[in-house]
């Protein structure tokens, strides 16, 4: 009997209605699994927990998050709490804490009707973004000079480390060439003149060790166009902790929207706990109408259970998913139908039980 020992972060806003749902999967999957079983512990951090504390965590959080084997989180940000606080004392403060270096983001049309492509089917838009996750634009190094001065300067640093840049390029690399899938750079070097150039000059050096993989490089701008105009030209793409932010929004505004897009941020090296979570933020603006979509939470449980090495149950909740999203009525107004996360969820575990 293998335990997974999983932190609940459900986080503000919509976050604790998703997660439920997820949690609800994790113990069918407990229940249908005689070789699995799940332990919780829940966590209240988040902007409610900053408004009573002060903080957006408790200040041995990382301490207290590092014996579990995964983190399933689920939104922050609520209006109250400047959003740079909210976003870089909890998440970046995970991801930076516990080196989950990797951001995978899979960009996968399951339904083609999702779509407001023209004729784009699902082989023509399923890739991988792997989004840099530590440093770059997001290393929060910076000044604020001369506040409310007429000379007022505000400088935001990218950090670019050879280590960083090569260790993320690198497992874009092995990804691509385990998988037998072309490998797409995303930089801006015409522009960033320190930053991209070095990123260039490392994703040609590193492919040195990989001729069998086939690599095109484009700058940020022609990606974005391409994600939208061609999205069948990707297949792996590796780019920064900016563009990745970016760029995969885009992704799910081409495959359904922020209710089915998914990321996992992983420590590759299994040294700290990787962390699952849905992309989309906290919503405010639907929190409480128990009408979020939860399948893009549920979808990180199946990346969770991937990184678990439990294919098997990855594969079945993926598959369960595009069986859902046939079923328009049911499904959450964001995608046209009259369900609620909590009826999605319900659904979901019928399904999942056939
Ligand atoms: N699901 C976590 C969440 O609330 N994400 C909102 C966000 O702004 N994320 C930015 C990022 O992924 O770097």
């Amino acid at each position: 009997m293998k335990n997974f020992n999983i932190a609940l972060i459900p986080g503000d806003g919509i976050g604790s209605e998703v997660v439920s749902e997820g949690v609800k999967i994790l113990k069918e999957i407990e229940e249908m699994d005689a070789a699995i079983s799940f332990s919780f512990a829940e966590f209240p951090w988040g902007c409610e927990y900053y408004l009573e504390h002060g903080k957006m965590m408790a200040d041995d959080g990382i301490e207290q998050l590092q014996p579990f084997d995964a983190i399933y989180l689920g939104a922050v940000g609520y209006p109250g709490v400047p959003d740079h606080i909210s976003l870089r004392e909890l998440l970046l403060q995970i991801r930076k804490g516990f080196d989950q270096y990797v951001n995978l983001r899979p960009i996968t049309l399951l339904n083609p009707s999702l779509t407001p492509l023209k004729s784009k089917t699902e082989k023509d838009v399923d890739f991988l973004v792997i989004r840099e996750n530590s440093e770059g634009e997001y290393s929060g190094a910076g000044d604020w000079l001369y506040k409310g001065k007429p000379e007022e300067v505000v400088l935001q640093t990218g950090v670019f480390s050879r280590k960083g840049t090569e260790r993320i390029i690198r497992y874009a690399y092995e990804e691509a060439r385990k998988s037998n899938r072309t490998l797409t750079s995303v930089s801006k070097a015409n522009a960033l003149n320190y930053s991209m150039v070095f990123w260039d000059e490392v994703f040609e050096e590193v492919g040195k060790e990989y001729p069998d993989v086939e690599t095109y490089s484009y700058l940020v701008d022609a990606a974005s166009l391409y994600f939208v105009a061609q999205p069948e030209r990707f297949e792996v793409v590796v780019t920064s902790n900016l563009f990745g932010d970016i760029l995969t929004d885009i992704g799910a505004a081409i495959t359904g929207g922020l209710g089915l897009a998914t990321g996992a941020n992983v420590n590759p090296e299994r040294n700290y706990p990787s962390m699952f979570e849905p992309v989309h933020g906290s919503a405010p603006d639907i929190a409480g109408k128990g009408i979020a979509n939860p399948i893009a939470a549920i979808w990180s449980v199946s990346q969770m259970m991937d990184f678990f090495g439990e294919e098997k149950w990855g594969e079945a909740i993926l598959s369960t998913i595009k069986t859902i999203l046939k079923e328009t009525e049911q499904l959450t107004p964001d995608l046209g139908g009259q369900g609620s996360t909590k009826s999605v969820g319900d659904r979901f575990v019928e399904l999942l039980k056939d």
